[in-house]
């Protein structure tokens, strides 16, 4: 007799999980993304910006936000039956770049989310991920109110090796979300498996 209790335990073990990163400036919408496409409870390290930190931090372009992350967040999405993803949203400001590498571990690929009104404050999150070669993907969150770019355009500015994908999203959206992490599962898959041929070649 197989009980209800094996059954599950089986869909465990047989469950893929895969750790994804969600990195990205200061205020450009990882907490909520991570927020919106989790279907446990995210755990969130929030602390309320202080006004010691206003000499350091840059909160210009995102003047109505009153806390930042400090630690981290993590959520969980189910992809599809047997493939979770295990989302790990990285602190966006530069003081916290010393967790990036503990992050990091054993990531399958990530999110850099961008802002086209700051651009150039996800250039150390690419420059990040090139260097370790750590495939990702540019998912640009389009901000009510600001300029649309193409993917094409914004793909220039960055200055991305041809092939990494850059998706428009709207990181409070659940699909949307969804969305750009199915992109980054397609194309991280691709990068390991051409890495692990090269390897055996
Ligand atoms: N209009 C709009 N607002 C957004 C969007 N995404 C995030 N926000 C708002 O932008 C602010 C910043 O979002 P967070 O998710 O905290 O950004 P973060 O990248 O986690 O910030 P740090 O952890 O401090 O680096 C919040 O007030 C959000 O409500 C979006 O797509 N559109
Ligand atoms: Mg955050």
């Amino acid at each position: 007799m197989v009980s209800e209790h094996s059954d599950a335990a089986d869909d465990e073990t047989s469950a893929l999980a895969l750790k994804i990163l969600v990195a990205g400036g200061f205020g450009v919408g990882k907490t909520t993304l991570v927020g919106a496409v989790s279907e446990i409870r995210p755990l969130r390290t929030e602390e309320l910006l202080s006004e010691a930190g206003r000499s350091v931090d840059d909160t210009d372009g995102v003047d109505q936000k009153v806390t930042t992350t400090v630690a981290m967040d993590f959520g969980r999405i189910t992809i599809r039956s047997g493939l979770s993803l295990y989302l790990f949203g990285t602190p966006g400001q530069d003081r916290f770049w010393f967790l990036w590498d503990e992050l990091s571990q054993g990531a399958l690929g990530a999110v850099v989310l961008a802002d086209t009104r700051r651009l150039e404050d996800c250039f150390p999150a690419v420059d990040y991920f090139e260097h370790r070669h750590i495939p990702f993907v540019v998912a640009v969150n389009c901000f009510t109110g600001a300029r649309s770019y193409g993917a094409q355009d914004v793909s220039r500015a960055l200055d991305l090796d041809q092939g990494t994908p850059v998706v428009l999203c709207d990181a409070r959206d659940r699909d949307s979300g969804k969305e750009v992490l199915i992109r980054l599962v397609e194309y991280a898959g691709r990068m390991h498996t051409a890495r692990l041929l090269d390897s055996v070649s």
